[in-house]
């Protein structure tokens, strides 16, 4: 059953089958990870010459089980680095690399999280290495915890990505969300379902707790006694993937909505035309506290998506007033392709690129 203010069309549960095989067929091979494997590999083998200590975190979707093949792997190196700085590591990483002959190597310095970027020809895989980056690595593992409560999540999770990728909105750097800021929202949508699907973790009780900088990381990772949680909700996964979209979607996206830590929704009376908010379950304070109702230098906030952990931080903040237009158009076209098209399977994921 759809609980929304829309109806969806009664056939929708018959699209099931298809997207369960898109799903199937998005999913890692045994083969692909086997490869994922001698990439780390041979990167600990490099790292270990130099950085005795260090040890090598996998994070990103390369680890938090939301990957697809052609997602790059993402890897953190913990290290003791004294009175180095950061760019100074990275930039002695990068001639350590190009001396092993991986290849394309590229320190990226000015980044909010500098990385060395690279490829490898042995496994063909690209990657982005960060230094001391735990947040990423606690965010990985929330996400994987997540990903064990309910297979749904991971089922649209895999097909919301392949219409962003193929749709061109996952782009962060002209001006689309990440695909980080896209599982966020997929979590929230399931969270807020009726029966709710997914629990909150960093609601209950904290099991897991890391402090990075000045960066609190706690929540509950006891996924294994939430196994139930989400059972006496029956939606398929066509019938979410339809309530994803719509959720998303004006008239909800033209409202400021607040969404709190316990799942309240509750309706700004500021309404704006221009707003698309995207708050997750992990609200704690209100976009008035954060100072997210204006723009402050580049961030706008026309869409916002508070971190799970770094509370002050908005995802979507690199959207600007072009892409905001983009992303709602290509959330309306989404949600009227499931709701009226023949073909939704194959209509729904047909390559556009807004530019071309
Ligand atoms: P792809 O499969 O590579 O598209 P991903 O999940 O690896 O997706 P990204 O490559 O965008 O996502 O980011 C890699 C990880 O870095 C995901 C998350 O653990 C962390 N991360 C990304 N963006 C942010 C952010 N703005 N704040 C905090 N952590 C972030
Ligand atoms: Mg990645």
């Amino acid at each position: 059953m759809c609980r929304s203010e829309v109806e969806c069309r009664d056939d929708i549960d018959s699209f099931a089958p298809g997207l369960f095989a898109l799903f199937e067929s998005l999913k890692l091979s045994e083969e692909h990870k086997s490869r994922q494997k001698q990439l780390v590999d041979s990167l600990a083998k490099s790292v270990g010459k130099e950085w005795h200590g260090a040890r090598l975190h996998l994070y990103g979707s390369c680890a938090n089980s939301f990957g697809t093949a052609h997602s790059d792997v993402d890897v953190c190196l913990e290290m003791e680095i004294g009175t180095e700085s950061t760019v100074e590591v990275l930039l002695k990483l990068s001639d350590v690399l190009r001396a092993d002959n991986f290849e394309n190597v590229e320190a990226i310095t000015g980044a909010r999280v500098p990385i060395v970027r690279m490829s490898d020809p042995r496994s063909g895989f690209s990657c982005d290495i960060c230094i001391n980056n735990l947040l990423a690595v606690a965010n990985t593992k929330l996400l994987k915890d997540y990903a064990h409560l309910d297979q749904r999540l991971l089922q649209l999770a895999f097909l919301v990505k392949h219409w962003a990728k193929q749709r061109s909105v996952n782009e962060t750097y002209r001006g689309t969300l990440s695909s980080y800021a896209y599982v966020l929202m997929r979590i929230n949508f399931l969270q807020l379902r009726e029966p709710k699907i997914l629990a909150s973790l960093q609601a209950m009780e904290p099991t897991y707790t890391l402090t990075t900088d000045s960066t609190e990381c706690a929540y509950s990772d006891k996924v294994d006694q939430l196994q139930d949680f989400g059972a006496q909700n029956k939606d398929s996964i066509a019938e979410l993937l339809w309530g994803f979209f719509q959720y998303w979607i004006p008239p909800r996206l033209q409202a400021r909505r607040h969404l709190h830590s316990h799942g309240e929704d509750t309706k700004d009376s500021n309404n704006s035309t221009y707003s698309y908010n995207f708050l997750c379950d992990f609200m704690v304070n209100s976009k008035q506290e954060k100072n997210w109702t204006t723009r402050v230098g580049n961030d706008r906030h026309l869409v916002c998506i508070e971190d799970p952990f770094e509370t002050g931080h908005d995802l979507g903040r690199v959207v600007d007033r072009q892409t905001i237009r983009i992303l709602r158009e290509e959330f309306k076209r989404a949600a009227a392709v499931l709701q009226y098209d023949d073909d939704p399977c194959v209509t729904l994921f047909e390559p556009y690129d807004y530019e071309n």
